[in-house]
Parts: C-alpha cells; structure tokens; sequence
C-alpha cells in the first residue's frame, strides 16, 4: 500500500514536472562523507543513497574490496568495473522526493580512483582504456543528473587517522601516501579544475573538524541542498 506521503510526493513531480535536485558528495577516503549523509536524514524530502560499499564487500561471497587492496595489479579492474556498475545503479535510482543526495558518483571512480590506478601503473594501459571506453559510452550516452557537488575537503593526515581509528579490515595496509595522491586527484577535479571535467558546481566543506564541531560546518551546507531556508 502507498503512503500519502509517497503519494503526495509522486503528484509533487508529476505537476512540477522536475527531476531531483541532485547532490554529489565527494571527498577521500575517510573524509566524513558517510557522516555528511546521516546528518542529512533528519530532513523529510531528500532521498539518501549512500555507497554500495557492502555489494563491494560481498559480490556472490567475493570480497572485491579485499581483493582489490591484497592484490592490486589483479583485482583493480574487475573492483573498479564493478564500482562503476554500482554508481551507475545509483545514478539512474528513481525518486519520489525532491532532493537526492549520493555519496561519490562515477565521476569521481573515473577521474580519481581509476586515474590514480593508471598513473600508478596498477592498471595495465589496455585495461585502463577498456574502463575508459565504459566511462566515455556512460558520459554520453546516459543522461546522469548532477546539481551541486559537496566536497569534504581534508587533510590527507586527519584522512589518515580516521581511517586507522574505524579500522575497516580491508584498509589496513591504505599508506598515508595513497590518501595524498587521492587528495590531490579531488584538489585537481574539483578545485584547480585541471584534467577534467566537473559536472556541476562544487560547495567545499571544512572537514577538518572533528565529530563535535563539524554539525554546524554540515548545518551551513542545509539551505543549499534543500533550497530553501531551514
Ligand atoms: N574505493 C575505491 N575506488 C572507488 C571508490 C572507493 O577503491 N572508485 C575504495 C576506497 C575505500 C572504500 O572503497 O577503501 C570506500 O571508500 P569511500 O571513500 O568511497 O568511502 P568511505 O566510507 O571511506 O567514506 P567516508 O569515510 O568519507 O565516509
């Protein structure tokens, strides 16, 4: 049985005719952005779509994820095939509400992880363009919504400690060197804007702060993800 409330928020889009106002939030490992989402479930007509890390985690009892990280010269292709089919799903994920907020997107897969794992070498060149071949067909032949980006910036150090301290078995072995490459990858995509190309405009956060402080940096971002004043 349908609520009224799916109801109502159905007539919403069919008389308004609008697609969501869709909001990308971005930032490196350990950068606060699942944080970032839970703070935004207080709020009654955004959709939350955080990252399929558990699909990652458990592909038919394979762990991608561990894979990937244990062996990364096998495993980064079929991990980062597989992220980008996941994102895709989110990407296309209908809604009834009027904001929808992501955590990550295909963008940054492509144009920070994947990048990453070619510049490195990880990726041999031929497996590289198959991904970018997916990529580029996706970009242009898949209508993807984007309205605003929120980038969590960090300091790749305090990336660091947050990592160590959760402790997801997985990333154990995640040097402090990757995270500053990977910070450099978002600073260039999202900010010095210098190899490519960024959807939507980006909003940068302080994510610097820890747990106690960083709800009034969040509380700043409310009135442009909900647009309206809160
Ligand atoms: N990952 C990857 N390639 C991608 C996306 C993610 O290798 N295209 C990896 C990096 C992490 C794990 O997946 O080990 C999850 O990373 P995210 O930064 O996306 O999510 P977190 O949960 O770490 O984010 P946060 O700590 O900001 O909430």
């Amino acid at each position: 049985i349908l609520s009224y409330k799916v109801l109502a928020q159905r007539s919403y889009h069919k008389m308004a005719n609008t697609k969501p106002f869709t909001v990308f939030v971005e930032g490196n490992i350990g950068s606060g952005k699942t944080t970032f989402l839970e703070h935004f479930r207080q709020f009654e007509d955004i959709t939350l779509l955080t990252e399929p890390v558990e699909e990652w985690r458990n592909l038919r009892g394979w762990n991608l994820l561990d894979l990937m990280y244990k062996d990364p010269s096998k495993w980064a292709m079929a991990f980062q095939a597989y992220v980008s089919l996941t994102m895709l799903d989110m990407h296309r994920r209908p809604t009834t509400t009027p904001v929808k907020l992501m955590e990550r997107s295909i963008y940054s897969a492509r144009y920070c992880f994947v990048e990453h794992m070619q510049r490195s070498g990880i990726l041999h060149p031929a497996q590289f363009a198959v991904l970018d071949e997916w990529f580029r067909f996706i970009h242009t032949e898949i209508p993807i919504e984007a309205d605003l980006i929120v980038y969590l910036k960090t300091d790749p150090k305090i990336a660091y400690e947050r990592i160590k301290r959760r402790a997801r078995s997985e990333e154990q072995c995640v040097p402090l060197s990757y995270l500053e490459e990977l910070h450099k990858l978002h600073e260039d995509w999202l900010v010095n804007r210098t190899f490519a190309e960024c959807p939507a405009p980006v909003l940068v956060i302080d994510a610097d702060l820890d747990l106690s402080q960083i709800t009034e940096e969040y509380k700043k971002t409310e009135h442009q993800i909900l647009r309206k004043a809160v």
